[in-house]
């Protein structure tokens, strides 16, 4: 077992009055939240990339700020099992049941996509076996398609079919490492499927590639029997200027196009909705309206400087909201709750790692109470019904179902000939309701 974390014991629930920094005072996994543990409604996960590869770096600096002691490490697949034995070590500390990785997170490029894939394969057996010893589990996987220079113009919607090839091998292999590691979903962002500038763009075609990648991994997908779902990762910019899967309403038309919404549904970002113009909460309902929700990056942006900065989730009425349309929708079947966050790169000591995941988790404990006592409340979801009241009664069934024609409804009116009064949609009394659970 690594020594990085010495000193620090298994993080425990001491409760509210708790001044234990390195106590959960929300999240007991155990407690009983509308007939599901906490553990079972928020499966948490650590994600490797920012918590164990990202060294600190900023494009003013010289240098990483964190000198992790396997950063140092020259041998590349030597650092990536000192890495491994640290991620787990800080898993099992942390009391998180899952953990997220990209392909290349875990094991190192090699000198040829040979050698790249005998790497990844011998680091899948050591993750392998560091989940049996731990029992800790992989909420999803993903090919890392956006770090290497040959993926500067793009994966799936590069301009060269050989590096969609190259992309295609990456998807494969991680979509196996997956199915070996008993992942309940399979995720893809691609941070480089877009453009700079349509100046040198062919968007039809980036866009035909793109659909027949993701048809193509679909297909993958049943022929190796990986049993959780594709999961998309809308965001709208960042790296490319113009991404494609801006948000879920555009992913939603994407995979319909391609006949797809039954087996892609959505990993939904709380910063790239933000970075999309959207609320978090306006990103979920609109998955669960178009049935595709699958999973959660809790990790918020800054709202004034309007980068992907990837933080730790901190605002309690908005993680309470989100929760609260999650648990409206059904909650969470395959999908969990990933930090897809990094500590700043000031907060330099080991322990830093363990206060940004315990707050993160404390936090989104404390908005699913929010949200059970709004649901047990029941005042609010009352009045929303109260509100579309109409669409249960006759004359709306009709129009729903089909029965009425334009002209048909419009005579209507004329018929009953009267004015109809606009009802408040009471914003203010509602935003009084969210706050007094908060
Ligand atoms: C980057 C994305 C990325 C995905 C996984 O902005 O959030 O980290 O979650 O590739
Ligand atoms: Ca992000
Ligand atoms: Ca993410």
């Amino acid at each position: 077992m690594s020594s990085y974390f010495e000193g620090i014991d298994k993080i425990k629930f001491e409760g509210e009055n708790s001044e234990n920094p390195l106590a959960f005072r929300y999240y007991d996994k155990n407690r009983v939240v509308l007939g599901k543990t906490m553990e079972e409604h928020l499966r948490f996960a650590v994600c490797y990339w920012h918590t164990f590869c990202w060294n600190g770096f900023d494009p003013f600096g010289y240098d990483g700020t964190f000198q992790r002691p396997w950063h140092k490490i020259s041998n590349p697949m030597e650092a990536a099992m000192a890495k491994a034995d640290v991620a787990f070590d800080f898993f099992s500390k942390l009391g998180a049941p899952f953990y997220c990785f990209h392909d290349r997170d875990v094991a190192p490029e090699g000198a040829t996509p040979r050698e790249s894939v005998e790497n990844f394969k011998r680091m899948v057996d050591v993750l392998a076996k560091k989940q049996e010893e731990t029992g800790i589990k992989l909420l999803w996987g993903t090919a890392n398609m956006f770090s290497h220079r040959r993926f500067m113009s793009g994966a799936s919607t590069n301009p060269d079919p050989e590096i969609f090839a190259m992309a295609a091998l990456q998807v494969k292999e991680a979509m196996d490492a997956t199915k070996k590691l008993g992942g309940a979903n399979y995720v893809m962002w691609g941070g480089r499927e877009g453009y700079e500038t349509l100046i040198n763009t062919n968007m039809k075609s980036e866009l035909e590639q793109m659909g027949r990648f993701l048809t193509m991994a679909v297909e993958y997908k049943h022929k190796i029997g990986l049993s959780g779902p594709i999961l998309i990762e809308p965001k709208p910019r960042e790296p490319s200027k113009h991404q494609y899967d801006f948000d879920t309403a555009t992913v939603y038309g994407f995979l319909k196009k391609y006949g797809l919404e039954k087996d892609v549904k959505v990993n939904i970002e709380a910063n790239h909705a933000t970075l999309s113009g959207h609320t978090f909460e306006h990103e979920i309902e609109t998955a669960f309206a178009h049935d595709i929700f699958g999973s959660i990056d809790m990790n918020r942006g800054d709202y004034q400087c309007g980068w992907d900065t990837d933080q730790f989730p901190n605002n309690i009425p908005d993680t309470a909201l989100a929760m609260y349309y999650i648990l409206q929708g059904g909650g969470f079947t395959t999908g969990g709750v990933n930090f897809d966050a990094k500590v700043r790169r000031q907060s330099t000591d080991p322990v830093d790692l363990f206060h940004g995941h315990i707050g993160g988790m404390d936090v989104s404990a404390r908005a699913l109470l929010i949200a059970e006592a709004m649901i047990k409340d029941g005042r609010h979801a009352k009045a929303v019904a109260d509100r579309y009241a109409g669409w249960k009664q006759e004359f709306g069934q009709q129009v729903l179902g089909g029965k009425l024609s334009l002209d048909q409804v419009a005579q209507r009116v004329l018929d009953r000939n009267t004015d109809v009064l606009p009802q408040s949609g009471r914003q203010e009394y509602l935003e009084n309701l969210l706050n007094r659970f908060c």
